[in-house]
């Protein structure tokens, strides 16, 4: 069994699609070991993202990432990191395959309504940036 970090990003949960989302979680076979509804700072966004700190849009996504509540997840599954970034789709949601959330939910390259760790190293320091052992079950 592996386990990621997922966010529900503010765009969806600002047009009330985390219903939706969670559905094809759990319809996917993923567990849901730790789930909050948290509201980041804009500090808290800039040490999440510090991997993006040079990039030009390192800016406007600590901004997006902390203007509304987002949900945080950690999930698990076997091969849970690649099969979370299958279903999440593309970054940019023009190029995401049919069927994924960010194809049917995102609405462009920034507010593309899921997070997921893109490798094991990331999931050990993202889980732990959100969750403490008490909040996985
Ligand atoms: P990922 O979320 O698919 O792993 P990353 O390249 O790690 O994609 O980028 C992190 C996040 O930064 C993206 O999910 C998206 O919200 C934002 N982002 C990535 N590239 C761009 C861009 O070119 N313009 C604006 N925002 C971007």
């Amino acid at each position: 069994m592996e386990r990621t970090f997922a966010i529900i990003k503010p765009d969806a949960v600002e047009r009330k699609l985390a219903g939706k989302i969670l559905d094809r979680i759990e319809a996917n076979g993923f567990a849901i070991r730790g789930m909050k509804k948290i509201k980041m700072t804009r500090e808290q966004a800039e040490g999440f993202y510090y991997v993006h700190k040079e990039r030009p849009f390192f800016n406007d996504l600590c901004a997006f990432m902390s203007r509304s509540p987002v949900i945080v997840l950690c999930l698990e599954k076997d091969n849970a990191i690649a099969d979370w970034r299958t279903l999440m789709g593309a970054t940019n949601p023009a190029n995401a395959e049919a069927g994924t959330i960010r194809k049917d939910f995102a609405i462009n390259i920034e507010e593309n309504s899921a997070h997921g760790s893109d490798a094991p190293e990331t999931a050990a320091f993202e889980i732990p940036y959100f969750f403490n052992a008490f909040e996985l079950v």
